[in-house]
């Protein structure tokens, strides 16, 4: 068993803070516990007694109770103007939401019986799946939302609950401020830039910006926050780790359960390996790189990678592998095992983090968006999980004409800011002369995940849609043909060099079905793309209908390892570039066969300026790291060497 081995392990806990020293020193550390804020209660607070009038009146639907302390300071107040019974009979007439065990607690102290009941990690994310999937069939539309705040609003979830058609009255409840003594506070912090600290928890989102607003206010901000990405960073859960990396600062640890028991005993047990990790693992740090953007711009369009876009000789043959970021990488695994898929898509640090670690590390011709094709159907009013080990899981279902039609006309560069600015973020932070790529997935595979609700073998949803209502299957397709447009469009706008067009799954069809039922969409989402960016068009299993891709369009047509690399050059015709097309598994060696392998695909593009080295499909799961960086450095010393005689330099 581990534990602090007498290291200052430091926390900002106000209220609990005499809890926190001890349970630091149970576990062997040297606790610096320094409170961060305290509570101001609203004592006179008039919103707290209108919601109390509103509650007696009825007029009230659901309330949400954030917080246990929360609970009970407004039950104090509507207490000195109301009988017990008689707002207990109120809270019983309207649907009570409990954020967790502690509002529990808190309601049944006042004998409030709780509705619904918020499980782990108790964000804003599960009080809305909460609602969406109670039994009750809660429809929002129309209702009256009371929620219990807690210092700061939640605009993530009063944002939520409109979009659900609700009326929302935000009863704020107490407020923060920072203690009367700020003099431990600013030691601690003192502390942290000295080096002095092991490790710091932060165990809730208010205390990260207290800390960093005292920093601030004392000129410490950029000393603390260069120290605190050299320290262990403990969070208590997602809310607060949501906060730390808005201000880019890394969560080193998160407990399996937000407690601060959990903090405590299982980053004791954790310590060693989280120093080892953090000293052994160059800490990456988005800088943002070219002051001049113009003078980067057109850097990259020299790139070897947009030049054999373009069609021009290069020196070098360019290479870069879809899905050069993702599990292979240790570096993605670390960020993984914090947290969800979608959160990291969603997080702007976190996917340019991803994206410029992996293009550095490899050292690959381009970069490409960390990001999903699936996202998209977040904004058509789908769901969207990602279900560990089962792949993703698409709900909402599509099987008429009717629900086609109904399929909003979203606008992703609204709809999916966040991919916006991962692009706008990636972009500023990337090495100037790296070319970036955009991507969506072609409306045939989109539609496909749509239909199927996920992954599939066979594509029967997809092939029984089409086949029944060619009308409904044009119409569908047409919407996501413009849909991606836009999307592309967006990115572009953003900072995308070039985009790449993912047709993962239409290797499914026949080469008949694909012209009549698919060509002609992906061929206007191409078009659609602003003139002058590159386009890769990308599928698999496209053998046996090359000459059709290549008609849908595309400045390089992406092609998977069933195919010849020469053969499939000489169909698709040598007026268009090629990227691909080494077989993935290859990259598990042994490093000789690999190089054989690469050296042969060389062979085949023999040279003709317009061939983009790539693998067939995405880099595999459980990939070795230096086989990839072995397979690029291979691919640039090989053609420099047949091109120019010298290996590349
Ligand atoms: O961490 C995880 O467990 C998630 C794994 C993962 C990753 C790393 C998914 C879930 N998506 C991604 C990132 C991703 N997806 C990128 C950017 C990273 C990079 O390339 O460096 C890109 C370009 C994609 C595109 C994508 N997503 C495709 C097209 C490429 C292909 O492989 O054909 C597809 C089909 C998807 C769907 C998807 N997303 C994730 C998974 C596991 C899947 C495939 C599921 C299936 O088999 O249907």
């Amino acid at each position: 068993m581990s534990d602090f081995n007498g290291r200052t392990v430091v926390a900002f806990e106000s209220r609990l803070a005499e809890i926190m020293s001890e349970s630091i020193r149970r576990h062997g550390g040297h606790p610096l516990v320094a409170p961060s804020m305290q509570e101001i209660p609203l004592e006179k607070n008039p919103e707290i007694l209108a919601f109390g009038e509103k509650l007696m009146a009825g007029e009230i639907d659901v309330v949400v109770l954030l917080t246990g302390v929360g609970v009970r300071i407004m039950m104090r107040l509507l207490e000195s103007h109301s009988p017990r019974e008689a707002l207990v009979k109120a809270f019983s007439r309207a649907t009570t939401v409990a954020r967790g065990p502690k509002p529990v607690r808190a309601l049944s102290e006042f004998g409030i019986p709780v509705t619904l009941n918020v499980p782990e990690p108790n964000t804003w994310r599960e009080i809305l799946e909460v609602l969406d999937t109670s039994k009750r069939s809660l429809d929002l539309k129309g209702k009256t939302v009371a929620i219990q705040e807690y210092g700061e609003s939640n605009e993530a979830l009063i944002d939520g609950l409109k979009k659900r058609g609700a009326r929302v009255i935000q009863v704020p409840v107490y407020r923060w401020a920072f203690p009367d003594d700020t003099r431990p506070l600013e030691s601690a912090i003192a502390e942290i830039i000295g080096g002095k600290a092991a490790l710091v928890f932060f165990t809730s989102a208010m205390q990260v910006r207290h800390v960093l607003r005292l920093a601030t206010e004392k000129g410490l901000d950029s000393a603390l926050m260069a120290a605190l990405k050299q320290t262990v960073i403990a969070s208590i859960g997602p809310t607060c780790s949501e906060t730390l990396r808005e201000y880019g600062l890394p969560v080193d640890f998160e407990p399996t359960h937000p407690k601060m028991g959990h903090l405590v005993a299982e980053s004791a047990r954790q310590l060693p390996h989280l120093l080892e990790e953090k000293a052994q693992a160059p800490q990456f740090q988005l800088e943002k790189r070219g002051a001049d953007p113009a003078d980067g711009k057109r850097k990259r369009e020299q790139s070897l990678f947009l030049k054999a876009c373009r069609r021009e000789p290069t020196d070098v043959t360019p290479i870069w592998l879809m899905r050069q970021a993702g599990r292979y990488m240790k570096e993605y695994r670390r960020i993984r095992d914090r947290v969800g898929f979608l959160e990291l898509c969603k997080n702007k640090e976190l996917c340019a983090q991803v994206a410029i670690e992996a293009q550095e590390k490899i050292k690959a011709d381009a970069a490409i968006l960390f990001s999903d094709i699936l996202l998209i159907v977040e904004p058509l009013g789908f769901g969207l999980e990602y279900a560990q080990g089962d792949g993703p899981v698409i709900s909402g279902g599509l099987s008429s004409r009717a629900h086609v039609d109904k399929i909003p006309e979203a606008d992703p560069r609204d709809s999916l800011a966040y991919v916006m600015d991962a692009v706008k973020l990636t972009r500023a932070c990337l090495k100037p002369e790296i070319p970036l790529l955009g991507f969506s997935a072609a409306p045939f595979t989109l539609a496909a995940y749509i239909l199927e609700g996920g992954s599939s073998k066979l594509f029967l949803q997809t092939k029984k849609f089409m086949a029944r209502d060619a009308g409904a299957w044009h119409a569908l397709m047409e919407k996501m043909s413009r849909l991606l447009g836009r999307y592309l469009n967006a990115q572009i706008e953003a900072g995308a060099d070039a985009v790449q067009i993912f047709d993962s799954w239409v290797g499914c069809l026949s080469p008949s079905d694909y012209r009549e039922f698919v060509l002609p969409h992906t061929q206007r989402l191409i078009r659609s793309v602003t003139p002058g960016v590159p386009v890769v068009h990308f599928g698999t299993g496209t053998a046996p209908f090359l000459e059709h891709l290549r008609e849908a369009g595309g400045d390089v047509i992406g092609v998977d390892f069933h195919v010849e690399l020469d053969h499939a050059w000489t169909r698709l015709g040598h007026d268009v570039g090629i990227q691909g097309n080494l077989d993935p598994a290859a990259l598990f060696g042994p490093r000789e066969v690999l190089q054989e392998k690469a050296r042969r695909i060389l062979d085949q593009a023999g040279g003709r300026p317009g061939h983009i080295f790539n693998l067939g499909h995405g880099v595999l799961p459980g990939t070795p790291v230096d086989n990839v960086i072995a397979l690029i450095d291979f691919v640039h010393n090989a053609s420099a060497k047949a091109r120019t005689g010298q290996a590349r330099t």
